[in-house]
């Protein structure tokens, strides 16, 4: 790559001009910095609405700098307390945070911004004094600093202290995502991923502007959240996962909380999804009065799908459902109650609708609208229900109908989108049911004119599913979610104006020493020319 090599060959000259820029700056002179930066406005992954490269000025960070965020805004501070903190281990410097405005150094403004940008988008600039990003919330700041992190040096990804120059190209963004909602899931039931490994994933996905996390919280494999009033459900139905593990396989509501919070404070809104009504063999296997017969089934460690159901006929059904609606309603800021209903093979078609037209409105009665699997709209769920399209096909009257109804659909399908499919046929993770998925294969679809007959107009965003029958780490995790959780990221933010593989492609080799530096396994696909 051409940046690459003239960066090594102009190495000593650009750091005898970085010193110049630098001691011109501390003495207030307003010529422009001359240092070679190693990154570009052209290399930012999800590609921004507008970039406008300034050539020849960059602004260093150095190790006296601030970081400036809008008077009287605690949601500004806290995005500067999370810039501080993103900033402070590779480059070593203090970099305190407090409120003003003055265009050195980095500053967060919450005035000043294109009303384009609208609430999740930025503006950033970048002159020789320093960064100043704005945004009309919060929300679009925590974008920027995205943006900014990708313009420092790759190294400013790593957690020990490194050398400078912290060079950032000058010029200017203009940014806003095209969809809303810009999604990832993991799949916590067919193996379970502490607290500390779903925020690693959290951190992860945030560096690439995804704003919701759903979290599949119940399988026949197990059940992963603390439900106060049928204790069982965690203690028994999750004591066990696909392989070996054995233990208490679960987050309390404490911990839950934790993770919502965390997810919060990097921008993201936490979707539980409690599966049902299959899928459910681990509260089944809890308490037998939810079974028809009263019995008991085995917990389950294996991998097969479709043959649980919760008894359709039984009042006690929806007293429980009612229970953990109620429950986890409360745990949720978010506006999303996931119910499911995908692969019900054992449960009927008049009895999956019976079970969805009494559970629907236990989703509303306690505040929060219904995502469920796509199945269930032909159950006819209020046009406020979100169902997610999983399939293999690009037809689905079902779908079609309730996007013409005026439903909003988020797309997941499983030949694009799936994070748990392998890259090919020699790939040791993963499944291949849906389709062996390169990573060009992930980028290169059009959410918004994939599904016949149904339009952009009705697309509330794109999802990347991570199931986990074959995935016990985060670097399990990492492998299958890098390099394609960036390009679903990418669909859900970028214009599809800027849709073009080639270009991606070049842009995500960039990414690279990014993961290395931060520790982040990837699959290297030999489609993408990495830099090294
Ligand atoms: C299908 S996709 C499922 C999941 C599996 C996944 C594995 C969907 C809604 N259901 O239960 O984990 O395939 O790829």
């Amino acid at each position: 790559m051409g940046i690459g090599t003239s960066t090594r060959r102009l190495h000593g000259a650009a750091l005898a001009l970085l010193l110049a820029a630098t001691s011109a700056v501390a003495v207030g002179a307003a010529s422009p910095a001359q240092a070679t930066p190693e990154t570009s406005l052209r290399h930012i992954v999800p590609a921004p609405v507008k970039v406008t490269p300034r050539p020849g000025v960059t602004y260093s960070l150095t190790a006296g700098a601030r970081i400036q965020t809008q008077p009287g805004s605690a949601d500004a501070r806290k995005v500067g307390e999370y810039a501080a903190e993103l900033l402070r281990p590779a480059t070593g410097y203090r970099l305190p945070v407090s409120s003003g405005v003055t265009p050195r150094g980095v500053t967060l403004l919450l005035v000043g911004a294109d009303p384009k940008v609208g609430q999740e988008g930025y503006q950033l600039d970048v002159t020789p004094w320093g960064v100043v990003i704005r945004a009309r919330a919060a929300a679009g700041l925590f974008a920027g600093v995205q943006t900014l992190r990708q313009l420092l040096p790759a190294k400013i990804e790593a957690k020990t202290r490194q050398s400078g120059p912290w060079t950032v190209p000058g010029g200017s963004v203009l940014d806003y995502p095209r969809f809303g909602h810009r999604g990832a899931m993991l799949d916590v039931a067919r193996h379970f991923f502490s607290v500390d490994e779903v925020k690693r994933y959290i951190d992860q996905i945030a560096a690439y502007k995804v704003n919701y996390l759903h979290l599949h919280l119940a399988d026949d494999q197990g059940w992963r959240i603390e439900i106060k009033s049928w204790p069982r459900l965690a203690t028994y139905g999750g004591s066990v996962e696909i392989g070996p593990g054995e233990g208490a396989l679960y987050y309390t509501q404490e911990q839950y909380k934790g993770l919502v919070k965390y997810a919060g404070s990097r921008g993201i809104t936490i979707i539980p999804e409690i599966d049902m009504p299959g899928h459910t063999n681990a509260a089944l296997a809890s308490y037998p009065e939810l079974n028809c017969d009263g019995v008991a089934p085995p917990l389950y460690d294996g991998t097969e799908v479709g043959f649980s159901s919760l008894c359709i006929d039984k009042p006690i059904t929806y007293k429980f459902v009612d229970d953990v609606l109620r429950e986890l309603a409360a745990l949720t800021p978010g506006p999303f109650l996931h119910i499911g209903g995908d692969e019900a093979h054992s449960t009927s078609e008049p009895d999956f609708k019976t079970f969805m037209d009494k559970v629907l409105p236990l989703v509303a009665k306690h505040g929060k609208l219904a995502m469920g699997w796509h199945e269930f709209v032909k159950t006819n769920p209020a046009t406020s229900a979100v169902p997610q399209f999983w399939g293999t096909e690009t037809v689905d009257a079902d779908v079609a109908a309730a996007a013409a109804r005026g439903n909003k659909i988020l797309m997941s399908p499983a030949v694009k989108a799936y994070l748990d499919m392998k890259y090919d046929e020699n790939f040791p993770l993963g499944q291949d049911w849906a389709a062996l998925i390169e990573v060009k294969d992930a980028y290169d679809w059009n959410p918004g004119a994939y599904l016949k007959d149904v339009p952009e107009s009705a697309i509330r965003g794109v999802e990347a599913p991570l199931w986990t029958e074959t995935l016990a780490d985060s670097s399990d995790l990492e492998q299958m979610a890098f390099p394609r959780l960036p390009a679903i990221a990418e669909l859900g933010w970028s214009p599809q104006s800027t849709h073009n593989w080639d270009d991606f492609s070049k842009r995500l080799a960039y990414q690279a020493p990014r993961w290395k530096a931060g520790g982040v396994k990837f699959y290297p696909s030999t489609q993408v020319n990495w830099v090294k």
